[in-house]
């Protein structure tokens, strides 16, 4: 199927640019660090004394982005921000300057510090009123990959965002010549409200890839069958993403990908690119054809070090890579949306101007049953087998779930037409072999771990996963059946054992719900407004935290102030996190010692969920 890329013309003005040799101009109006061959990072030293200091001003302004003009906000005039560098050990002074006519704020991503200096309006601070400034003055406790955005309302949509990279106080443990931040983004010519707007009315408005009934039935009885059984899930299988390359342009450094984006290297040097998925909305699938990636950190926390040629990257992530391009030629770093309606893209290359082929979108991929929570032997009467943890009969646990209310054994073998059907175990434990492929094996992955009880978490869900799975070995959505190895979570281990041994004195059980057709999400059914105080948490309590994803897509679920350590078969070695993605159906395990106190935002990082109340506060006493 040829897809027709929704912003052609777009694409077309800015090939005209670059071919008249205009894009300097639009070089110029990029932050310093995106427009520069080489970003500063790695060689910066901080100043001799004092707080290493750096001042961001929140504007309303026209620019040139994506090819147009548009209006933005702006942070010191330009869309990504500038680049923050702090130094681990040193004193941050950062100062945000509000010269907007309504609040503003920063949050500073995955950054330890006080939290009255966490920039979330409503639960760490008033924000910041119109003509004032904000400081937030901390010691560095930490190194790595960052960055910051906006609280407020819908700004980071319309560009208050940008990488913050911390330098170790002990020198880099991987050595490498180059240093970029790779800032991935999604932006819209759309006022954001009119978007959500839309979504309200009409969940699936940006989906236009949607299976239509006339397609339906033109592809005879079974798919037909499929069609009703997702119809009643209120869900489309082509359901990967609320918002697409319909009204998106991917940014890579706030470039369109005519604009490609450069990286220069000399033939044989170790560059370390810093993914930065700053998107609102936007998962990417990120390959750089013909160079192999190291994956040094994760979320600006060391990791030991694994190689792949493709990774996926959730909302508010990052990954930090190696790679030794050697040859004496051009080289195309390829951010692919997850839904693969469009792409982000930029070039690494011996000189500049150098272009590499740039790959086509692949074919979109579709949701499994096993992404709607069922399971994949269902409506063969007895689910034994699967690990002894499957209930008999799993319909009856759900009697009554209301307006959504699905008849799981109804649905019998109904699957996407074009998924290969799993009949049996031993065939959907081959359909991940990613582990396999990293030489890193762990138990059965995608076996089912649990099941929903009879809560349906009222009117604000429209599902339940019927069976829950560790999800953390499966590669993500679309990579399964890529002929290259795919990093999956499962992969990541930390570099230094975790300093908490002890086993959690507690666990607090969320449930990731939704209901797709009226835009609402939210956790156990409930929105922020709806809930009458915080998570509570001991100083210092050892706790676990069970996230069950009870919806039929990924949701990047942040935890402020904290690093979470992810429960992936390491052992002490658990990555830490300040983001994990939850895939469809899953069971997440996540370890935390509740070492910060105060009161932590704790949200869905898709915007438009965050913004619908898929949110909580945690507070540490
Ligand atoms: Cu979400």
């Amino acid at each position: 199927m040829r897809y027709k890329h929704p912003d052609e013309t777009r694409r077309r003005l800015m090939g005209g640019a670059a071919a008249a040799g205009l894009l300097a101009g639009v070089d110029a109006l990029l932050p310093v660090w995106a427009r520069s061959p080489t970003s500063a990072a790695g060689a910066v030293r901080p100043p001799a004394a004092g707080a290493v200091q750096f001042d961001l001003t929140v504007a309303r302004q026209r620019i040139d982005i994506a090819g147009k003009s548009a209006w933005a906000h702006t942070l010191n005039g330009t869309v990504p921000g500038p680049l923050i560098e702090l130094h681990e050990g040193r004193e941050a002074l950062l100062r945000v300057h509000n010269r907007l006519d309504e609040d503003a704020s920063i949050h500073w991503h995955g950054i330890l510090l006080p939290f009255e200096l966490d920039g979330v309006p409503g639960v760490t601070f008033p924000g910041i009123r119109p003509g004032e400034t904000f400081e937030a003055r901390f010691p560095v406790r930490q190194a790595g990959t960052y960055w910051y955005h906006s609280h407020s309302g819908l700004q980071e949509q319309t560009g208050v965002y940008g990488p913050l990279v911390i330098h170790p106080a002990g020198g880099y443990q991987d050595a490498f010549d180059r240093d970029y931040v790779v800032m991935l983004s999604d932006w819209t010519f759309e006022d954001p409200m009119a978007v959500l707007a839309k979504l309200k009315k009409q969940s699936h408005y940006y989906n236009f890839q949607e299976t239509t009934l006339p397609q339906v039935i033109a592809a005879g009885t079974p798919a037909w069958r499929d069609w009703l059984a997702w119809a009643g899930m209120r869900m489309s299988p082509t359901d990967i993403a609320d918002v697409t390359g319909h009204t998106y342009t991917y940014l890579m450094n706030g470039q369109h990908p005519d604009g490609n984006w450069t990286g220069l290297f000399r033939p044989g040097e170790r560059v370390r690119l810093r993914f930065i998925n700053g998107s609102a909305m936007s998962y990417f699938n990120i390959r750089i054809p013909g160079l192999p990636m190291i994956v040094v950190q994760a979320d600006g926390q060391d990791v030991q070090p694994v190689q792949t040629d493709e990774l996926q990257i959730a909302v508010a992530e990052t990954y930090d890579v190696i790679v030794t391009p050697t040859e004496d030629r051009a080289y195309t770093v390829f951010a692919e949306s997850m839904d693969r309606s469009g792409y982000a893209r930029g070039t690494l290359a011996p000189r500049a101007g150098m272009a590499a082929a740039v790959p086509a979108l692949r074919k979109r991929p579709l949701r499994s049953m096993v992404d709607m929570g069922m399971d994949h032997a269902g409506g063969h009467g007895g689910h034994a087998g699967h690990d002894g943890a499957v209930q008999p009969d799993g319909s009856a646990a759900h009697a009554g779930h209301g307006a959504g209310a699905v008849d799981h054994a109804a649905m019998g073998h109904a699957m996407p037409a074009s998924q290969p059907a799993a009949a049996n175990h031993s065939a959907h434990t081959a359909a991940a072999p990613a582990s396999a492929k990293t030489g890193r094996e762990r138990a059965a992955p995608g076996s089912v771990v649990a099941t929903h009880d009879a809560d349906t978490h009222g009117v604000g869900n429209v599902a339940v996963a019927q069976v829950q799975r560790d999800r953390t070995a499966e590669p993500g959505t679309g990579l399964a059946d890529v002929d290259h190895r795919v990093l999956v979570y499962a992969d990541l281990r930390s570099r230094a054992p975790g300093h908490d041994a002890r086993a959690p004195q507690r666990d607090i059980e969320l449930h990731l719900t939704g209901h797709m057709e009226r835009y609402m999400w939210s956790f156990d059914g409930k929105k922020l407004s709806e809930v009458t105080g915080p998570i509570e948490m001991r100083h210092g309590e050892r706790l676990r935290i069970v996230l069950v994803n009870d919806t039929m897509m990924e949701h990047p679920i942040h935890l402020h102030g904290m690093f979470v350590e992810l429960d992936n078969g390491a052992g002490a070695y658990r990555p830490r996190k300040h983001t994990v993605s939850v895939k469809p159906a899953e069971r997440m395990s996540l370890l935390l010692t509740a070492d910060e106190p105060g009161r932590w935002a704790f949200h869905c990082h898709l915007l438009y969920h965050m913004h619908m109340g898929m949110m909580r506060v945690v507070q540490v006493v």
